[in-house]
């Protein structure tokens, strides 16, 4: 393990043997989340498919680099010990981008969604992080002005996120408009719609399609030399046949969905809360799904990061 305090912060920052070779090499590495450990899904599936995310970028050719907060350091690359620890443990705090200060300046344990992820993947100088679902604007957010973090970080941070587009749980349509009115290049990998986490697509067309990976590489660097400062977003929908059709998941959805606004459930909470009651009505069928996803996207993640770094020679 090295520990980099940072050139220009005073955050800092532990990386993993491996994943500081190869940033100092130029290689191909992949930021990864560690909320979807803690809070996607329940050990030991949680611990096991977070084993299978780092395979499947090393499949891809990149070396994975999981985030997360660890006693006011934060982690880029996690060890197996480190993993088990973080999929173990229960009571480890979602931290998004706002927590992020006050976390590490505490101490103790925390697990990075997408948003604070990609803070630390700038910080470490990591250009490419993946994750199967982003964080969108919430149905309902009319009145409860629910609008994920994550959407706002794209406009500040400069990495390509790699995703299966965002949970079909929010409303897709304007969660696209969001990410268009704040000028955050969207490129579907590979399909002409937009997908929806574990359904292939979300019935929205993609504003851009591009089937290969240098050209994606040369986007994302055309977008960063034009003076552009955030995220460009990359999605990749999941196998047909580890898919679920979406009409069939909509009943499950608006039942969970009911079931958070009688029981008060609010702000952070509300996103596991509603992919664990659809989960419990599909009978462990989304859940797979879900897991599925998670490989799929962090193997494309592992693709595009490779390509990226070639052209980048
Ligand atoms: N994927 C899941 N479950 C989750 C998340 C992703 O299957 O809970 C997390 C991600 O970490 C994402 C976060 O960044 O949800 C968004 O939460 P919010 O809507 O509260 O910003
Ligand atoms: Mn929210």
């Amino acid at each position: 393990m090295t520990t980099q305090p940072g050139a220009h912060s005073p955050v800092p920052l532990v990386f993993t043997d491996e994943v500081a070779e190869a940033l100092a090499a130029g290689g191909p590495v992949v930021a990864l989340e560690s909320n979807v450990i803690t809070h996607g899904l329940a050990y030991p599936d949680n611990a096991a498919t977070a084993r299978k995310v780092e395979e499947a970028v090393r499949a891809g050719g990149a070396v994975p680099a999981t985030i997360g907060i660890d006693h006011g350091r934060i982690l880029v690359g996690m060890t197996g010990e480190d993993i088990e620890r973080f999929a173990a443990t229960a009571g480890i705090p979602k931290v998004s981008s706002r927590d992020l200060p006050v976390v590490l300046a505490a101490g103790g344990l925390g697990a990075t969604t997408v948003a604070s992820s990609l803070v630390a993947a700038e910080l470490a100088g990591i250009p490419f992080f993946a994750s199967a679902g982003i964080g969108g604007v919430h149905r309902g957010a009319e009145s409860t002005m629910d609008i994920s973090s994550d959407l706002i970080q794209f406009t500040r941070s400069k990495v390509a996120v790699v995703c299966a587009g965002a949970k079909k749980i929010l409303d897709l349509r304007l969660t696209m408009e969001f990410l268009e009115t704040h000028c955050v290049p969207v490129i579907s990998y590979g399909s002409d719609d937009f997908p929806a986490f574990y359904c292939r697509s979300s019935g929205l067309r993609a504003p851009h399609r591009i089937d290969d990976e240098t050209l994606i590489a040369r986007a994302v660097e055309t977008h960063w030399a034009l003076g552009n400062d955030g995220a460009v977003l990359v999605t990749s929908p999941t196998t047909e046949e580890d898919a679920i059709d979406g009409d069939e998941i909509e009943a499950a959805i608006a039942q969970a969905l009911d079931g958070a606004e009688r029981d008060g459930v609010r702000g952070g909470a509300v996103t596991k809360y509603v992919m664990r009651a659809v989960d419990r009505a599909t009978e462990g069928r989304s859940a797979r799904a879900n897991m599925a996803v998670l490989v799929h996207t962090a193997e494309a993640g592992g693709r595009l990061a490779a390509a990226h770094a070639e052209y980048r020679r």
